[in-house]
């Protein structure tokens, strides 16, 4: 059975991480399908993605039983996690982490890697790594302290605290939690409408506030022109502002 699964609904590609026995914990196999996977996300007919896992987990980070204990640590990091949380970010078109249950070390990092977080109110979110000693890695630090600030980032990884769905909206680290009975079937409405949005003004936007955390308030103004200038010159733009003169809804092709 395949470690991570991907199906196509219309524009919307879901990724199913696929070890539930395991909380879906990754292993060198998994991060291949992972990967081959965001590949695919690249085909220009695919407008938004999802990442869920299957069974009662999202992730429960590294798999403990295939730990690189004594091996070069660095380097595996670099080759799976590094790759894959760099892939979802460079993908131009958003990605959402649709946490349906537990969510713990390197898959809160994965998690934290994606735009936006949707968890079930089943979920729930453990830092993991401080338990077993480690630093928080596969963007852990660099996500989390843009997400929560540096006080509670940091004083959340140091304790290995257990967050509910429920704090974790809170706290910000979700945009919202939804029932667990509809989960999927709401998570395939916001992916779906995310999917029907102007797709290159949509990518833009993300790279935009990715550049947005190390640049200057010149600098970014002038990323906003530019990026701009582009998004002015897409068939969803002039779509969109026939369908304000025409009163009507707009229908953007992606293009
Ligand atoms: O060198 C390197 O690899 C560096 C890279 C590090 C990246 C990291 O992600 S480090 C952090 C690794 N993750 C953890 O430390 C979390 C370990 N898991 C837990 O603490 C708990 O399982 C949870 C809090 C996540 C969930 O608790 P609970 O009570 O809901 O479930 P459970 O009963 O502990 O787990 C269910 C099964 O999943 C169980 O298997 P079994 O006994 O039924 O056969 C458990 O062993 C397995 N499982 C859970 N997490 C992992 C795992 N198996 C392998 N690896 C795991 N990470």
């Amino acid at each position: 059975m395949a470690e991570v699964e991907a199906t196509r609904d219309g524009s919307v590609l879901t990724i199913t991480l696929n070890r539930p026995e395991k909380l879906n914990a990754f292993t060198r196999t998994l991060h291949e399908e992972l990967h081959a996977a965001l590949e695919a996300a690249r085909d220009p007919g695919v407008r938004a993605v999802v990442v869920t896992g299957a069974g009662r987990g999202f992730s429960a980070g590294q798999d403990l039983g295939a730990f690189s204990e004594g091996g070069d640590v660095a380097s595996m990091l670099r080759a799976t996690y590094h790759v894959n949380v760099m892939a979802i970010r460079s993908l131009e078109k958003p990605v959402i982490a649709a946490v349906n249950g537990v969510c713990a070390g390197a898959g809160l990092s994965l998690a934290c890697a994606c735009d936006i977080r949707l968890a079930s109110d089943a979920a729930f979110f453990v830092p993991g790594f401080v338990g077993i000693g480690l630093v928080p890695d596969s963007g852990g630090t660099y996500f989390l302290q843009r997400l929560l600030g540096t006080p509670r980032a940091f004083e959340w990884m140091t304790s290995n605290r257990r967050l509910t769905a429920a704090e974790a909206h809170a706290w910000g680290l979700v945009s919202d939690v939804l029932e667990a009975d509809s989960f999927s079937a709401g998570v395939a409405e916001r992916a779906a409408a995310l999917a029907a949005g102007p797709t290159r003004a949509i990518a833009l936007t993300k790279r935009l506030y990715d550049e947005a955390g190390t640049s200057t308030l010149e600098e970014q103004l002038e990323r906003e022109a530019e990026a701009q200038a582009e998004a002015a010159q897409t068939d969803d733009f002039r779509e969109g502002v026939a369908a304000f003169g025409e009163k009507r809804e707009a229908r953007f092709s992606g293009s």
